[in-house]
């Protein structure tokens, strides 16, 4: 049995272009990430799912506006437009993502008063979305990301696995980022930092 999975982040509607917090390019992610789906045999799929009063909506904050910060109890969060509401169309994978072998699926994000960027833990960085003990107990050491957005959930998720003590890789011509103010950037050097590889063509399991 191989020890690597792929994990897949939010490749969903809403982060596509016509989505509530397109991505650019947020589609082409697809097709390298069906090839690399064909190349694994481990493979985790991830879910933004927001309840409609999800505290990270600019629109449940009074007087606020999307991609501003705002400080709450577990630190500063950033408000997004509302998007990947539980159930809605946006919240779906996107239609020709092959999902057929996936073995697990994460919802994250699925709390009214925190919000999840990482696929391991929320965003006061403490309260475990139970991947870790899933991968444990398939015994995975090493994880290979991909996904939307590079600048944050794919990397919020590569630097909590680094820190769990996987190997851990990303795999950029199957991300797309959002870069809100030099994010992308900062985000590529906190995970060089936490000795993640940065792949820039297509890997295998
Ligand atoms: C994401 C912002 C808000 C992501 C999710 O998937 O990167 N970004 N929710
Ligand atoms: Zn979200």
């Amino acid at each position: 049995m191989s020890q690597s999975a792929l994990l897949v982040i939010d490749v969903q509607n809403d982060f596509c272009p016509g989505g509530a917090l397109a991505v650019a390019e947020g589609d082409q992610v697809v097709a390298p990430i069906n090839t690399m789906i064909d190349r694994f045999e481990n493979i985790i799929l991830t879910q933004d799912w927001h309840p409609a009063n999800h505290v990270s909506f600019a629109s449940n904050h009074e007087g606020a506006s999307p991609f501003e910060s705002v400080s709450l109890n577990y630190g500063e969060q950033t408000l997004w437009p509302p998007h990947c509401v539980a159930a809605s169309d946006g919240a779906n994978f996107h239609s020709n993502l092959n999902t057929n072998s996936a073995q697990m699926t994460v919802r994250k994000g699925f709390r009214e008063n925190i919000d999840s960027y990482s696929a391991f833990f929320e965003n006061d960085q403490s309260t475990p979305t139970g991947l870790h003990g899933y991968l444990q107990d398939r015994s995975i050491k090493k994880l290979v990301l991909c996904g939307l957005a590079t600048d944050y959930c794919v990397a919020w998720s590569a630097l909590d696995a680094a820190k769990l003590g996987y190997e851990t890789s990303i795999v950029l011509p199957a991300c797309r980022a959002i870069d809100l103010a030099g994010s992308l950037d900062h985000q590529i050097n906190n995970m060089r930092n936490a000795n993640i590889a940065i792949e820039e063509s297509l890997v295998g399991s």
